[in-house]
C-alpha cells in the first residue's frame, strides 16, 4: 500500500479526551474515531489490526474443533422472555421496538438465540458434543463506557456456545476453550493469566477470566509468581485426548490467580511464600462459562439419549473481547514514540520510508524494493509522501510496523537499505537484493 493513496489519518498532538496509553495511540495513529460514547469507526490501519485478532481467534477456535456460523445483532425480545434474562438485563440492554411495535434489542450476548438454534437442529445425544460460535458485535449500554474500545458500548467478540450430553463431556468442551484461550493469546504475544471469576448475568458454576496484566487496568489481580513464569507459549494439545486438555488446565488453575471479587487474603497468604504474592492491575480479555442446563432448561433444548430418554443439554459459553485486545496488546506493547506491534497482528509487515520523495534515484530504489518485497510475501505500507524525514520517522514509530525499511539518496548510492527493528530499535545497512531475506530469517528467529 501506497501511503499517498491510502486513508491514515494520523495526529500529532495528545487528544484531550483519552486517558490512557492505548486509547491514546489509537488516535493518534488514526485507527478509530469516536462517533458517539463508546462507539467508533474503524479507520482502516485501526481494521486491519481488529482482522489479524479476528483470524488468530478464528483458527485457534477451529481447531478445538468449534463450528463458526453468524447471528445477527438484533433479536427479538421474546426467547430473552423465556429465559427470563429481558427483564434481570436492565439498563445495559439496549431495547428497540420496531414499526410493528415488536420488541427487539441489540444483542449483548447469544446464550438464548443459540440455544434456540441448536434446538432447532438437533435431535439427537450422536450429534453431540458440539461447540458453535461466531464473531460478531455487541451492545451493552455501559453507564461508564471509557478507555476508547476498551470499554466500548458497540464492541465485537467472540462467542462460542458448547453442548453437550453430560456434566463430564461439558467439562471437557470447557476445558477445550481454556486450553484454547491461552494459545490464542500467546500467539498475539500475550500472557493472559486464567483466575476463577464470578459469573455475573451470564450465570454458571464454573468460570475464568482471563487478565493480562497492565497498570491502566480496569481489575486488581492477586496471583503467585509461578504462575507467570510458567512456560506459556510453548503447548501443542490433542484435543481429543482428554486427560492431556484437563491436565493443562490444571497446571494453570493449580497456583493462586484471583480477581479482587474473588480474592481471599487468608487463602493467598497460606498458599504462596511471601515474595512470590503479586498483586497488580489487569484487563479482562476473555471470559468463559459453564452452567449446565441453565438456558436448555427453560428453553427446551433436550436431546434424546442413549436410552431414549429426553435430557436437557449441559452448555457454556465463552467469550473474547476481540476489539478490547487491540487495547490490551497496546498497553503491554509500547514506547513513548508509539505502538510496537506484535508481527503476528501488525497491521503491516514492513514499513518503507523513502526519504526524498521526487528525487529519480531514490524513488527508483523505493520502487523496486516495495514491489520486492511484497514478491517475498510482505505487506508493506510504502511512506510515498512528500514529507520532512523527520515527520516520516515519528510517523512510522506511531503506527509501530515491527520493520522500517528507510532508503535515502546516500543508501541509493551504496545500495544500501538502513533497516529498523521497531521493537528493540536496532539499526542495521543491508544490501538491497539481501533485505528480503535478512527480515525473513530475523522473523523466523
Ligand atoms: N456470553 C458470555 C461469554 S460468550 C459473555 O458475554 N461474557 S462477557 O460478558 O464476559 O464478555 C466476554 C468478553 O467480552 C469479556 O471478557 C471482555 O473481554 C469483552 N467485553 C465485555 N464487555 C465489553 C465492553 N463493554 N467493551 C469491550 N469489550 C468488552
Amino acid at each position: 500500500m501506497r501511503l499517498s493513496k491510502y486513508f491514515l489519518p494520523t495526529l500529532k498532538d495528545d487528544p484531550k479526551e483519552a486517558e490512557i496509553i492505548s486509547h491514546r495511540f489509537m488516535l493518534r495513529a488514526g485507527m478509530i474515531r469516536q462517533e458517539s460514547a463508546g462507539i467508533y469507526s474503524w479507520l482502516p490501519l485501526g481494521l486491519r489490526v481488529l482482522r489479524k485478532i479476528e483470524n488468530i481467534v478464528r483458527e485457534e477456535q477451529n481447531r478445538t474443533g468449534a463450528v463458526e456460523l453468524l447471528m445477527p445483532t438484533i433479536q427479538s425480545a421474546d426467547i430473552w422472555r423465556k429465559s427470563g434474562r429481558y427483564d434481570d438485563y436492565g439498563k445495559e440492554m439496549l431495547r428497540i421496538t420496531d414499526r410493528h411495535d415488536r420488541e427487539m434489542l441489540y444483542g449483548p450476548t447469544n446464550e438464548e438465540m443459540i440455544t434456540d438454534i441448536f434446538k432447532a437442529g438437533t435431535q439427537s445425544y450422536k450429534d453431540l458434543p458440539i461447540n458453535l460460535y461466531h464473531i460478531q458485535w455487541k451492545f451493552r449500554d455501559e453507564v461508564r463506557p471509557r478507555f476508547g474500545i476498551m470499554r466500548g458500548r458497540e464492541f465485537l467478540m467472540k462467542d462460542a456456545y458448547s453442548f453437550d450430553l453430560n456434566q463430564e463431556d461439558a467439562q471437557h468442551s470447557y476445558n477445550k476453550m481454556f486450553v484454547a484461550y491461552l494459545r490464542t493469546y500467546a500467539r498475539m504475544g500475550l500472557k493472559a493469566i486464567p483466575m476463577r471469576a464470578d459469573t455475573g448475568p451470564i450465570g454458571g458454576e464454573n468460570s475464568h477470566e482471563f487478565l493480562i496484566l497492565a497498570d491502566t487496568g480496569e481489575s486488581e489481580v492477586f496471583f503467585d509468581k509461578d504462575l507467570y513464569d510458567m512456560d506459556w507459549t510453548n503447548f501443542e494439545i490433542d484435543y481429543d485426548n482428554k486427560g492431556d486438555v484437563a491436565d493443562v488446565v490444571k497446571d494453570f488453575t493449580a497456583k493462586y490467580a484471583a480477581t479482587e471479587e474473588m480474592h481471599n487474603e487468608d487463602d493467598f497468604k497460606s498458599s504462596v511464600e511471601e515474595g512470590k504474592r503479586l498483586s497488580g492491575r489487569g484487563i479482562e480479555v476473555g471470559h468463559i462459562f459453564l452452567f449446565g442446563t441453565k438456558y436448555s432448561e427453560p428453553l427446551g433444548a433436550v436431546v434424546q439419549d442413549p436410552d431414549g430418554k429426553q435430557v436437557a443439554v449441559h452448555s457454556g459459553s465463552y467469550g473474547v473481547g476481540v476489539s478490547r485486545l487491540l487495547g490490551g496488546i497496546i498497553e503491554s506493547s509500547h514506547d513513548e514514540n508509539g505502538i510496537i506491534w506484535p508481527k503476528e497482528v501488525a497491521p503491516f509487515d514492513i514499513g518503507l520510508l523513502n526519504l526524498k520523495t521526487g528525487d529519480e534515484a531514490t524513488d527508483a530504489a523505493c520502487q523496486e524494493m516495495y514491489k520486492g518485497l511484497q514478491d517475498s510475501g510482505f505487506d508493506v505500507l510504502y511512506d510515498d509522501k512528500d514529507d520532512r524525514a523527520g515527520a516520516k520517522f515519528s510517523r512510522m514509530d506511531l503506527i509501530g510496523l515491527p520493520w522500517q525499511v528507510i532508503i535515502g539518496p546516500r543508501g541509493v548510492k551504496n545500495g544500501q537499505a538502513e533497516i529498523k527493528n521497531r521493537k528493540t530499535g536496532e539499526r542495521e545497512d543491508v544490501a538491497f537484493d539481501k533485505v528480503a531475506a535478512y527480515i525473513a530469517e530475523k522473523n523466523a528467529s
